[in-house]
């Protein structure tokens, strides 16, 4: 994605989930399910990021 973009976690899942960057550089905190949260990111960078939840849920953030 590019900066100025906005990206979007919807849960589709029974149980909540967060999206939290390593770097806290962004933290949606508990997204209930069939609930969603978005961000539009402010820097560029690859950001890692994990569910506080469930650490072996974990994805990486690429902003251009
Ligand atoms: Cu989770």
């Amino acid at each position: 994605m590019k900066r100025g973009d906005r990206v979007v976690w919807i849960n589709k899942d029974i149980f909540p989930h967060t999206a939290t960057a390593e770097t806290r550089a962004f933290d949606s905190r508990s997204i209930a399910a069939s609930a969603s949260w978005s961000y539009e990111p402010g820097k560029a960078g690859t950001f890692p990021y994990g569910c506080t939840f469930h650490p072996t849920m974990h994805g990486a953030l690429t902003v251009r």
